[in-house]
């Protein structure tokens, strides 16, 4: 890549954030549990968008504090924040005119992506955000909602041209300097419609790093497995993303969780081996970060300082 990559390279340690409407349901879905990836409950469960959409009326997560999230990032030695701005659901963390699927649209009304940009910038970390760029469950044109629609039947060009496009817009235009995009499950996106929304991002945030999901290697960075950690180094720039127990979003079943030495430990690895370590945490419904997750990165953040001392 020829964009300005320095600061990603140094970068070394970052935080995902998985939230969204699924994270109320935390698990449990009409009495019965999830385990595992609680993001994808929509699925897991085949929940009818209808139903599911339903959510948005009660998702009021008042106890959200941008900041205070931002300065956990910071307190543990991040360098840049990523969240969620639409996952496979469909549903947008963001003030989105193109689909009123958002969150403004819940008793919650306020713009969770704004808040947090405005809070990265504050506390002097870089902001990025993940998308879900082929995957719309909540779209009968967009990718991956096989219980309920028809897969042969969907139109996946009119989803990239009316829902992905126009809301990578607003995110690239609306939030000021984005750091960088983690893009999800390219699945069968083709050449062309990765070349239209390399464009589009590299148009109004000619900086700003695309990670290798945006699919055919088109990527200006390249994002391993889900909690891969490489045996040997890797070449170029690159990241591990690894999330703290068995899931990315917030579950109540999960207590799976690393300990801060674990956590340690893995970021270690992936520096030695030259990449940057992606540590995600799951929000609460109700917008708290759960406590353990808390205390894993304060604890992290300790262990940093006093090796960076010695
Ligand atoms: C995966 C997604 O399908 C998961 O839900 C999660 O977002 C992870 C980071 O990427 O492939």
């Amino acid at each position: 890549t020829n964009k300005d990559y320095q600061w990603y390279k140094e970068a070394k340690f970052a935080m995902f954030i998985h939230w969204g409407l699924y994270s109320e349901l935390a698990g449990e879905y009409e009495g019965k549990r999830y385990y595992g990836i609680n993001e994808w409950i929509m699925r897991r469960a085949a929940i009818k968008t209808e139903d599911y959409r339903k959510l948005a009326d009660t998702f009021n997560p008042v106890n959200f504090d941008a900041e205070e999230v931002a300065q956990l990032a910071v307190d543990a030695g991040m360098k840049y924040l990523v969240i969620t701005a639409k996952h496979h659901d469909g549903f947008a963390l963001f003030d989105s005119k193109v689909s009123d699927y958002n969150i403004t649209n819940t008793p919650y009304k306020k713009d969770i992506v704004k808040q947090l940009a405005k809070a990265c910038k504050k506390k002097g970390i870089r902001f990025g955000f993940y998308y879900s760029q082929m995957q719309d469950w909540n779209e009968k044109d967009g990718f991956g909602n096989t219980w309920e629609f028809n897969a042969d039947e969907a139109n996946v060009q009119k989803y990239m041209e009316e829902k992905a496009l126009p809301q990578v817009k607003e995110l690239v235009t609306n939030y000021g300097d984005i750091g960088c995009i983690f893009f999800d499950t390219p699945g069968p996106i083709k050449h062309e419609q990765v070349l239209e929304l390399k464009a589009l991002v590299d148009k109004y945030q000619p900086d700003c790093l695309i990670n290798s999901r945006i699919g055919k290697g088109l990527g200006d960075f390249k994002t391993l497995g889900d909690n891969e950690i490489p045996s040997e180094p890797v070449e170029g720039l690159w990241e591990t993303c690894d999330t703290h127990n068995n899931t990315w979003a917030y579950s109540k079943l999960d207590f799976n969780w690393k300990t801060p030495k674990e956590v340690a430990h893995r970021l270690i690895d992936v520096i030695s081996k030259g990449g940057n370590y992606l540590f995600n945490i799951g929000p609460k419904g109700d917008g708290s970060v759960p406590e353990v997750s808390a205390m894993i990165l304060r604890e992290t953040g300790k262990w940093l300082k006093k090796y960076e001392e010695a």
